[in-house]
């Protein structure tokens, strides 16, 4: 295994769900996600709650001989149905197939196959209803092994214990539901108090004009505090009356296909745990402070909204390199952007507006500026657990959003698509 990221199909951070990541040191960089060797495929199946059903469903692999690598189980949408989750290893690609068509005449008419090894020529699944954002609950990657060992919160068993608390949510959660609220502990509010603290002081000099616009607000509607953590629910409701963006709770890191898909739909999959006490001023995961300080403000701008939902509809069944360009360019705007207002340089990147250590250092003149141009930012290799060596500069948000359109044009797909805010899915345009 040789990829930064790599699937855990499970609750993050559990050393069991480790596989053995190359350490490397000094800088790690993200690689391509589609050069995995060993896939693994997963499927979800529903069955009517009774007695033997599982059972039954569990037999058809045993006859087969599959061997299951992964299983878990969660309420379905339909009452009185629950749906399960499995992987196989996919040396076992041919006879799952079997297993397929077996629960589906035999079992249950429901079963929706995950991630298997694409066949060439053919276009990748996306979702095409908000609804279908559902089915990306159970994909969360884990960073390897290096990461993991150096988080300050993989030997703490109380951080653990508390991050699978907030997975459970993100898993069982639904497009539609009411984001449930959480109850953060001192420990807890007081991160949120440094991390708090110390941004604010840093925002009039070094964030974007819209950011700063957006924040006050924020403070006044959301319950943005130095001594209170806002909950997702309320944030998600400011958003979506401002740009109809909202935000879904997520257990970890989603594979880019998935986490660009959800902006197609101005959905933002926001992670609700927050970063591990020992460690406020830079984390390379996400969490509650990079969300809320660093993604929410500027999801409020209605130029940025479209400029991030434009990333995400260009995402939508492109091929994998394609993906990768996209997440690069998106590494380079949404999380560690800066753009030029007036004859001054300011951070809009949300990997910076929630480091009170980057969001210095960015504007030093250690690091190397270039100017956005997604033709080269799209290939710019960057290191996902240090500061950044290299960012670019863009001259606006409008124009930021031209050229990624220019870009995006590029990408070879049989379709266009559009995206319908009445009945929020997607149209498909044949542009054969
Ligand atoms: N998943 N939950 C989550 N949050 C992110 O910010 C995120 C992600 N997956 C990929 C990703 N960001 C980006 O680095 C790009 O790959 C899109
Ligand atoms: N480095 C950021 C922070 O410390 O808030 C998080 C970045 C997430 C991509
Ligand atoms: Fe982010």
């Amino acid at each position: 295994m040789d990829a930064a990221y790599k699937k855990i199909n499970g609750t993050y951070p559990d050393a069991e769900d480790q596989g053995t990541g190359q350490r490397r040191r000094g800088s790690m960089y993200l690689e391509e996600e589609t050069n995995k060797k060993s896939e693994v495929i997963s499927c979800i199946f529903s069955l009517k709650e009774e007695v033997g059903a599982l059972a039954k469903a569990l037999r058809l692999f045993e006859d087969k001989g599959i061997n299951l690598t992964h299983i878990e189980s969660r309420p379905a949408r339909m009452k009185d149905q629950y749906e399960f989750f499995i992987s196989v290893d996919s040396s076992c690609s041919q006879a799952l197939d079997d297993v397929i068509d077996g629960l589906r005449t035999q079992i249950s008419g429901l079963v929706h196959e995950l991630s298997r090894n694409k066949q060439k020529d053919t276009v990748p699944w996306f979702p095409n209803d908000i609804q279908d954002l559902d089915r990306f609950a159970n994909q969360i990657l884990s960073y390897g092994s290096e990461l993991d060992s150096d988080h300050p919160g993989f030997t703490d068993p109380v951080y653990r214990a508390r991050r699978k608390e907030f997975a459970d949510i993100a898993y069982n959660y639904r497009h539609g539901q009411t984001i449930p609220r959480v109850e953060y502990t001192e420990e807890e509010k007081a991160t949120w108090g440094t991390v708090f603290k110390e941004l604010k002081t840093l925002y009039p000099t070094h964030a974007c004009r819209e950011h700063n616009r957006v924040f006050p607000l924020l403070e006044k509607y959301c319950g943005y505090r130095q001594d209170n953590i806002p909950q997702l629910e309320d944030v998600s409701r400011f958003l979506q009356s401002c740009t109809g963006f909202r935000l879904r709770p997520v257990a970890g890191l989603l594979s880019s296909r998935d986490f660009l898909g959800g902006l197609a739909f101005r959905v933002f999959h926001s992670t609700q745990y927050i970063r591990h006490s020992s460690k406020p001023t830079y984390t390379p995961e996400p969490d509650i402070c990079h969300e809320l300080l660093g993604h929410v403000p500027l999801f409020a701008d209605p130029s940025f909204a479209q400029f991030s939902q434009e990333i995400g509809l260009a995402s939508l069944g492109a091929p994998d390199e394609y993906i990768e360009k996209l997440a690069t360019v998106y590494w380079f705007t949404v999380e560690f952007g800066l753009c030029k207002q007036g004859s001054e340089i300011k951070a809009y990147g949300a990997g910076l507006l929630s480091s009170f250590g980057e969001l210095q250092y960015c504007l030093t003149d250690e690091p190397n500026i270039l100017p956005f141009d997604p033709d080269k930012t799209s290939l710019q290799k960057y290191p996902i657990t240090e500061y950044q060596p290299v960012y670019f500069v863009a001259e606006s948000f409008e124009d930021a959003k031209e050229k990624v359109r220019k870009f995006a044009a590029t990408i070879p797909r049989p379709f266009t698509v559009r995206y319908n805010p009445y009945t929020q899915s997607i149209e498909v345009l044949d542009s054969t």
